[in-house]
């Protein structure tokens, strides 16, 4: 039955419910054309009143909508390749000391990554997963939030947590599984947690972080404190159903969540061209009434500003934001892979 008989006959009997509803609709509802006996021209500046498309209209048109059709989502960027800012308008005018704290803990991640993955290789550990490549996507949007806001990760975020203050040696514990791991030794390596620092602890199975980060954004939205909830995944994970349950959830429960995908080319050893279609993941903010904006990952300065314009937006207008960070996993997936089976090392080196 077609949606306006539906509503019609619906609005003839007056039961409850969407009857009430009818009644605020415009004279010229739809539905009336169904009794009249007219051409239709009076009708012709009418506007569909679907409920399941309210900002829709009429066309006479017979045109699929095309993905293929329009631009791709431009990257943001602030720098080019030797740091150069193209719009000083652009620079987020950190002072010299945070900016020299975020290039120190870089370099600091970069360094604890190699120790704890020769560590995995001589067999003091079970297992590691580096961050090589992704740094300014971690300090970058980490810098951009305030402490009280909750961090729901993936595993591949270490940075983020480093600059909220978890110290080397909490790291160490945690992937040693010693006495004073914060964990007690119940995880697997990087599988970090720490509530003081609003770190939610990390699981393995995919994309489980993200429905529950729906849910955390909606508890923080009515609490009224605020905050907001960022939740990192990767583009592989967001091929997981938890992702589509999460981003409907958090849309329609207009909930103060970041949603930050680190797209960094693969899921393991499976590429992005085979992981999906369409223009990204930042392409799918539509589809789920998001707002959505695609970044250079590899330029902290930009990472910073469309995260602070996120939370910004997320907090003051209660609705979720994605956004996507353009990067590449420069290590291998874990110490379980090796990469040079699926990729070259020259697209490794570019
Ligand atoms: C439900 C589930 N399926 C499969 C896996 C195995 N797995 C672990 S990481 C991973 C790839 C995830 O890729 P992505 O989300 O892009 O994150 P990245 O490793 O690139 O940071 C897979 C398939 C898992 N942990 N959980
Ligand atoms: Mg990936």
């Amino acid at each position: 039955m077609a949606a306006s008989t539906w509503l019609y006959r619906r609005a003839l009997v007056g039961s409850r419910g969407i009857s009430s509803h009818i009644k605020k609709l415009p004279s010229n509802f739809k539905a009336l054309r169904l009794c009249s006996s007219s051409s239709g021209d009076e009708y012709q500046d009418d506007k569909p009143r679907f409920p399941g498309a309210l900002n829709s209209y009429y066309t006479e048109k017979l045109e699929f909508d095309d993905p293929d059709d329009g631009e791709a989502i431009p990257v943001y960027r602030v720098m080019d390749r030797n740091g150069k800012v193209f719009n000083e308008a652009h620079d987020p005018k950190l002072d010299k000391e945070t900016i020299q704290d975020m290039y120190k803990k870089m370099t600091l991640l970069n360094t604890m990554d190699r120790i704890l993955y020769e560590s995995q290789r001589q067999g003091r550990i079970s297992f590691y997963m580096t961050n090589y490549g992704e740094e300014a996507t971690h300090f970058g949007s980490a810098a951009a939030l305030l402490p009280e806001d909750v961090v729901l990760g993936q595993y591949r975020e270490a940075g983020v947590l480093m600059w909220r203050g978890f110290t080397l040696d909490d790291f160490m514990n945690q992937c040693y599984a010693n006495q004073n791991d914060l964990g007690k030794g119940r995880q697997m390596p990087v599988h970090y947690g720490e509530k003081n620092l609003n770190f939610v602890t990390i699981s393995s199975p995919l994309a489980t972080q993200m429905p529950q980060a729906s849910g955390y954004g909606y508890a923080v939205k009515r609490a009224g404190t605020g905050n907001c909830v960022i939740c990192y995944f990767g583009e592989g994970a967001a091929s997981e159903g938890d992702a589509h349950a999460a981003f409907n959830f958090a849309a329609t429960l207009e909930a103060p969540v970041i949603f930050f995908c680190r797209n960094n080319g693969y899921a393991i050893s499976t590429p992005t061209s085979d992981q999906y279609r369409g223009d990204g993941i930042a392409g799918r903010g539509r589809g789920y009434g998001m707002k959505a904006i695609r970044v250079d990952g590899n330029d902290v300065f930009a990472v910073y500003n469309v995260t602070k314009a996120a939370r910004k937006i997320v907090v003051e207008q209660s609705q979720p934001i994605m956004v996507e960070a353009m990067t590449y996993r420069i290590g291998h997936h874990s110490t379980s892979d090796d990469s040079s089976v699926y990729r070259s090392l020259k697209e490794v080196n570019y």
